[in-house]
């Protein structure tokens, strides 16, 4: 292992505000707003306040898949929040998530509105409302909640782990590229184990489970996160890869990922989200911007 400067923690952990690192400047040891600023709300029943990360994509992908089912309750405005802006930091988004983190949702359906922030949170109470995508007898229920949750514990691990000192940090440091790149490629196995046996994630029916884990490992198994695809090897992991494929072919899928998206393909970037039709004449490349 390379030789690493060494550093000795000092009694008490004090802020240092140029520490570095692509989210140096968002990243706070305090939580609360830092400015007042109001949330937009749109004429549809459910407020979106999101960005097109995984996780973001996850409640898109829910949303367009309850609106191909035919719930029209689910119709939906999704708003930008740009977390490398510090927006995640207004008050009204606060107050719709006071972990300060996308997505956040709102729904105002009924007579008080209702927030609700975390995606497993959010997967969940879609799914209650709706009644779709989760199963309602004990064991298959079991089984999906059982995967739903295993990605709330294991994606930090991809993203804030692997994901931030392979390709964020200032400087690459083997041990904690080695430390995370063994969780992740130990999380793909898992995944790679269970649909050798498994149609979908949680069973023979598509389900929140597979929401939830599409848009991190699938993204990852494709090569498209963390451009990491070649030094995880994960052309190896063929069950991940033919179910990815799989949800790829879904016209819901396809739809949700495009929400919010402020990068690659500008014809794949609808930054906002309001009405179905936005899909075919509001992508960044047909107002003629791109980011
Ligand atoms: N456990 C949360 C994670 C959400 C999350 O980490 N969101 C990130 C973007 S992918 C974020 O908003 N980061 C902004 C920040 O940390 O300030 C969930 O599942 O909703």
């Amino acid at each position: 292992m390379a030789n690493l400067s060494e550093y000795v923690p000092p009694k008490v952990w004090i802020w240092n505000k140029s520490s570095g690192g692509r989210f140096a400047n968002i990243n706070r040891p305090i939580a609360g707003p830092t400015h007042d600023k109001d949330l937009p709300v749109g004429r549809h029943p459910l407020q979106l306040y999101s960005l097109g990360t995984p996780n973001g994509v996850k409640v898109t992908i829910m949303l367009e898949e309850l609106l191909a089912l035919g719930h029209s309750g689910a119709e939906y405005d999704a708003w930008l929040i740009n977390i490398g802006e510090g927006d995640q930091f207004g008050s009204g988004f606060v107050a719709v998530n006071p972990n300060s983190k996308i997505p956040a949702l709102l729904d105002r359906s009924g007579p008080m509105p209702i927030r609700v922030f975390e995606t497993g949170a959010i997967l969940m109470y879609l799914a209650e409302k709706f009644h779709a995508f989760l199963p309602t007898e004990s064991g298959p229920r079991a089984e999906c909640l059982s995967w739903l949750f295993w990605q709330m514990g294991s994606a930090p691990y991809l993203g804030g782990g692997f994901g931030h000192f392979y390709a964020y940090a200032p400087q690459k440091i083997e041990y904690a590229i080695d430390r995370y790149a063994m969780e992740v490629k130990r999380q793909l196995d898992v995944l790679d184990r269970r649909l050798a046996v498994s149609e979908y994630i949680a069973g023979s029916t598509y389900t929140i489970a597979d929401m939830a884990i599409f848009p991190w490992y699938g993204w990852l198994a494709k090569g498209w996160l963390y451009g990491a695809g070649d030094f995880l090897s994960v052309q190896d992991y063929r069950n991940v890869q033919r179910w990815t494929d799989m949800l790829l072919q879904r016209a819901a899928v396809n739809r949700g990922s495009m929400v919010n998206r402020t990068f690659g393909d500008s014809s794949k970037q609808l930054h906002e989200r309001h009405d179905a039709s936005d899909f075919d004449t509001k992508t960044q490349d047909k107002i003629g911007k791109s980011s």
